[in-house]
């Protein structure tokens, strides 16, 4: 499709994301509409080309692709609810954060109304938007995605259709975040460990860099096969043994006045798996007791 034939978009929401997507479909060359509640965050788009939409109904009314970003659920089933009818014939992709049920409550909320729906989950920062390196996660039926996905590339190269579940994006979307912070955590605490003996983080950096490298990257995707196999053979490393060194990283905390408690919970869960004949497997088998919910 040229820039001339682009299809109309709706963007509602124009926080720091929703304007980064407005911007990235204009820069595309779609017809864009959009609406915020603070009318005010649209200027710099109405000037760059963008329709500013009165009210939602407007905003909805004019194109059939709908993209919502707005802070959570709540906002968007706000925005939605106040249009009175459902809005036939359009497809909303909703790409607001929240949780895999909010998003499948969503979904069933929209089949009820007849309305599209297309949930999405965002892996990117505003300034990425547009780029091919924007990851957007989507869920939903199929062939709505297939029908809108060229608009779509628009605002991100890597969009990846994860399947029918409208759940999935956002289960992904929290699981990646998860990863992201316990890692930093991670970091923030050999940090703390190193800095109780005045050592500069960026000194300790070059060190912390070569283990992701070369230690712990490379045993990402064995974890990921034991997992999926539900056999974790020890590589010469059995979890009886890190379990000690995890007690020798806890003591360590605690003689340096550095917070233990990440290193606490891991021992604990190291323990466990212990305590379920895991000592002679490998570290991996801690999975076996952070998949099942403690009662
Ligand atoms: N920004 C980021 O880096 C992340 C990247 C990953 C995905 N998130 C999610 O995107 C959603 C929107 O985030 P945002 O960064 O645009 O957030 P804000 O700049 O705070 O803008 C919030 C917009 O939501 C509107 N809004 C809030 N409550 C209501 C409501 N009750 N009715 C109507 N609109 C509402 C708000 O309007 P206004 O305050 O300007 O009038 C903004 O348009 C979010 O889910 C992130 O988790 C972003």
């Amino acid at each position: 499709m040229g820039s001339d034939n682009r299809a109309p978009v709706t963007v509602v929401g124009l926080g720091s994301m929703g304007s980064a997507l407005a911007n990235a479909f204009l820069d595309k060359g779609h017809p864009t509409t959009v609406w915020n509640r603070s009318p005010e965050k649209a200027e710099a788009l109405v000037a760059k080309g963008a329709v500013l939409a009165a009210t939602p109904a407007e905003a909805i009314a004019a194109s059939e692709l709908v993209v919502v970003c707005v802070l959570d659920y709540r906002a968007m089933r706000e925005i939605i609810d106040s249009l009175g009818e459902a809005p036939a014939g359009r497809v909303i992709v909703n790409l607001t954060s929240g949780t895999p049920d909010e998003a499948r409550q969503a979904a069933t909320w929209a089949a009820e109304r007849g309305v599209g729906y297309v949930d999405g989950a965002i892996m990117a920062t505003p300034p990425m938007i547009g780029s091919e390196h924007a990851l957007i996660f989507y869920g939903g039926p199929k062939a709505l995605y297939d029908a809108n996905a060229e608009a779509l590339a628009s605002i991100a190269g890597a969009g990846t259709y994860l399947g029918e579940d409208a759940g999935l994006p956002s289960l992904y979307d929290v699981a990646l975040l998860g990863l992201m912070w316990t890692t930093w955590a991670g970091f923030m605490h050999s940090l703390a460990l190193v800095g109780s003996e005045q050592v500069k983080a960026e000194a300790f950096l070059p060190f912390a860099q070569a283990w992701f490298e070369h230690v712990v990257n490379p045993e990402i995707p064995r974890i990921a096969a034991q997992v999926d196999q539900g056999t974790y053979p020890d590589g010469g490393s059995a979890l009886g043994m890190q379990a000690v060194a995890v007690e020798h990283l806890v003591d360590a905390s605690r003689a340096q006045k550095v917070d233990a408690a990440l290193p606490e919970f891991l021992l604990e869960r190291a323990e466990q798996a212990i305590k379920q004949g895991h000592a002679g497997d490998g570290f991996a088998s801690v999975y076996e007791v952070l998949r099942k919910a403690r009662g």
